[in-house]
């Protein structure tokens, strides 16, 4: 029991939770938590973990592209490092904890060895990745594809819903789009990238575990389609004569529906964003625009699903005389994580105390563009009721101290491959 005076030594999850708050106050409005890439949130959620990096004992910088970039030296200045990481922007309405979980709990475990004075026998580097959710500009992993040195330049052309290319938001967010590739870090810099992030899904709150040890990451395939019918006037057009853009665009969302929740190899689909043109209450849409992310754990079976599903929508368009666009406009293909690092978050989850138990993750994450220049290995962490993406997503205190110490026992336990 604590006496009054004495004054309980925050525990790492206080220090993260308190930190979780504070940038959740950094958003586009404050009833809906948004931090969208290039935008004054993410100038000003920039500054903040930057001040957190160097209170922690790290230098700290914002690279080329916007991520927040922090170095603790090793026993010797100029060592490779072990990379650790997440990213800190989010979706739009987003919960607080998706992304900076991860940024978060590496800052506060690196603020625990500096207080011990302790260094390694390598360094140790923190990247906020400043998008990965690809909300503004249709891409995701922006920013670690840039540290991966994959950065697709004709993503910069890409316009976001206002019309502003990501180029010119770039720079009127004081970045030189030029220079991105200045953000590219080489193979041998790095020993090896270590997430933590929140499941984001519901099986280890199912099985009563805290912390879970992750096998791949997913692949996703992102696609844009219209739908061209004939507007008109929704008192005098016939049933029978009408080429309604919207109820054939209801008609493939449900065939899109139905043909993933029958797939026995757990493929999921989703189509997160509709417009209908021209948007009057007593006017027959003419033309109709939706979005879809089609995932799974296995690459084939994905993009043979892909097919599928466009083959559906076209055989929809063409019995209701509608014209189809329909584009893969973003695609990532499933990673998975390195043995070797696997086997030292299960170590580190089996030293304190916990289960081991390996799960892959639905979720697309910074990984899948780190695997590209070092091997990765991810820490779940448990969130309520797996609710992620929903303003509503949570994780207990003793979640986020549970995480935070095995990820602390990864970085002082690491063995270099
Ligand atoms: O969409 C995803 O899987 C991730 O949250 N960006
Ligand atoms: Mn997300
Ligand atoms: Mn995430
Ligand atoms: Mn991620």
């Amino acid at each position: 029991m604590e006496t009054a005076g004495q004054t309980r030594k925050s525990s790492l999850g206080d220090q993260i939770v308190a930190r979780i708050n504070q940038l959740a106050m950094i958003s586009e409005t404050p009833e809906h938590l948004a931090r969208i890439f290039l935008t004054p949130e993410h100038q000003k959620a920039a500054d903040l973990i930057l001040a957190w990096m160097r209170e922690a004992g790290m230098s700290a910088h914002l690279d080329a592209i916007g991520n927040v970039c922090g170095r603790y030296e090793g026993e010797r200045a100029g060592a490779p490092c072990l990379m650790l990481g997440s990213h800190y922007d989010t979706v739009r309405d987003a919960g607080k904890w998706d992304g900076p979980l991860g940024v978060i709990t590496a800052i506060v475990c690196v603020a625990d060895l500096n207080r011990r004075g302790r260094r390694l026998p390598f360094a140790i580097e923190i990247v906020g990745f400043a998008d990965e959710e690809g909300v503004r500009f249709a891409s995701t992993l922006l920013g670690s594809r840039a540290v991966a040195g994959t950065f697709d330049e004709s993503v910069l052309a890409t316009r976001d819903r206002g019309g502003t290319s990501m180029h010119e938001a770039m720079v009127g967010f004081g970045l030189d789009p030029d220079h991105i590739g200045r953000a590219a870090r080489a193979r041998r810099e790095l020993l090896g990238y270590v997430e933590l992030h929140i499941e984001q899904g519901p099986v280890l709150e199912e099985r009563g575990l805290p912390v879970g040890v992750v096998s791949a990451i997913a692949g996703a395939t992102r696609l844009a389609a219209s739908l061209t019918g004939m507007a008109g006037h929704a008192g005098t057009v016939p049933m029978v004569l009408r080429r309604d853009a919207l109820t054939g665009a209801a008609e493939c969302i449900v065939a899109i529906e139905e043909f993933c929740r029958t797939d026995e190899v757990g493929l999921v689909g989703t189509v997160g964003y509709i417009t209908a043109m021209p948007g009057a209450t007593n006017v027959i849409p003419g033309k109709v625009s939706f979005t879809m992310d089609i995932r799974s754990q296995s690459d084939t079976h994905r993009k043979r699903a892909v097919a599928d599903i466009v083959r559906r929508v076209e055989a929809i368009a063409r019995r209701r005389e509608l014209t189809l666009q329909i584009d893969v406009t973003h695609e990532n293909r499933s990673v998975p994580c390195a043995p070797w690092l696997t086997s030292q978050i299960a170590d580190a989850v089996a030293a304190e105390g916990f289960q081991v138990f390996e799960l892959p993750s639905g979720a697309g994450h910074d990984g899948m563009a780190m695997v590209d220049i070092a091997d990765i290995g991810m820490i779940f962490v448990r969130c309520c009721g797996g609710i992620s993406h929903n303003p509503a997503e949570h994780v207990e205190l003793a979640d986020a101290d549970n995480g935070a110490r095995v990820l602390l026992r990864v970085i002082e336990n690491f063995r270099p491959q």
